[in-house]
């Protein structure tokens, strides 16, 4: 089942039954079994109009978004790449195999943009980029309840002239999107799970790629241990699980543009650039 944040509240969503739930996403975090409560609620609902796009909000309550990265070939690839200059590309492969994985602040909840919502590009950058990410949403005691889509925006350009500029890179206004729902289940993803971007300039595709999630590096498990570790998340947290789709080097990001970010099982999030 699929949870949606709404203008209205949260609606709890499979196939075309609908129920609209009274709780907040904190409240559903302190829930000890959310997805038993949650299929409780379910039993109560019915046939439904389909959920208007206009009232759709970020599936977020007081939860921060972290970020892991370089847990893809591609993206270990593309950071050497950016950062060779600055000598910076050693600590890209040296993560990539290390035992403790890259782990950042991403965004408050309250600046992530929605679904529909505009993303932003630092007015002192020269290669911006999305990063499409399976987000997972982890409870207040370390476990995997949900997956949603993230958009991990990047100044390329800051974070290559050197790694210590990465905050600057990874968070600015409008640099985190998440949405459209969460898909709350405790069922692992399957492997063959894609995640696909298309870029939009002027009615043409000008970047599409897509990976799978068999392509990760690392177990989510490991990753949310290490985000865990001796950090406290009274509400629980979302955590971007890295890109492994990187546009060509010749790519930069335009106002005007449309990022697509379609993951099975989820849907499809989409946000102007602005
Ligand atoms: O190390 C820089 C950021 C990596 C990242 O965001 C990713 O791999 O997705
Ligand atoms: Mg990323």
């Amino acid at each position: 089942m699929i949870l949606y944040r709404t203008t209205e509240g949260l609606v709890l969503q499979e196939g075309d039954q609908r129920f609209t739930l009274e709780e907040t996403l904190d409240g559903l975090m302190m829930q000890a079994d959310v997805h038993d409560f949650l299929a409780e609620k379910m039993q109560g609902a019915g046939t439904a109009r389909p959920i208007d796009a206009a009232k759709l909000l970020a599936p977020i309550g007081s939860q921060e978004v972290w970020a892991a990265g370089v847990t893809y070939l591609r993206s270990r690839a593309a950071r050497m790449a950016e950062s060779k200059d600055a000598g910076g590309g050693d600590f890209y492969d040296r993560v990539y195999s290390a035992e403790r994985p890259e782990l950042f602040f991403k965004s408050l909840p309250h600046k992530v943009v929605g679904p529909g919502g505009t993303v932003g590009l630092r007015s002192d950058a020269t290669w911006s980029v999305p990063e499409p990410e399976l987000a997972l949403l982890i409870d207040p005691r370390g476990k995997i309840v949900g997956y949603t889509i993230g958009n991990d925006m990047s100044s390329r350009d800051i974070e290559g002239q050197n790694p210590l500029y990465l905050p600057q890179a990874k968070v600015y206004n409008r640099s985190c999107a998440l949405g459209p729902g969460i898909l709350m289940t405790n069922e692992p993803l399957p492997k063959e799970t894609r995640i696909a971007i298309e870029i939009e300039r002027g009615g043409s595709v000008v970047f599409s790629g897509e990976t799978s999630i068999a392509q990760i590096k690392r177990p989510f498990e490991e990753l949310v241990t290490y985000l865990y570790r001796d950090q406290t998340f009274a509400f629980g947290t979302f955590l971007l699980t890295g890109t492994g789709v990187v546009p060509p080097d010749s790519f930069t990001l335009e106002k005007g543009d449309t990022v697509r970010i379609r993951i099975d099982g989820i849907g499809e999030l989409m946000n102007p650039v602005g």
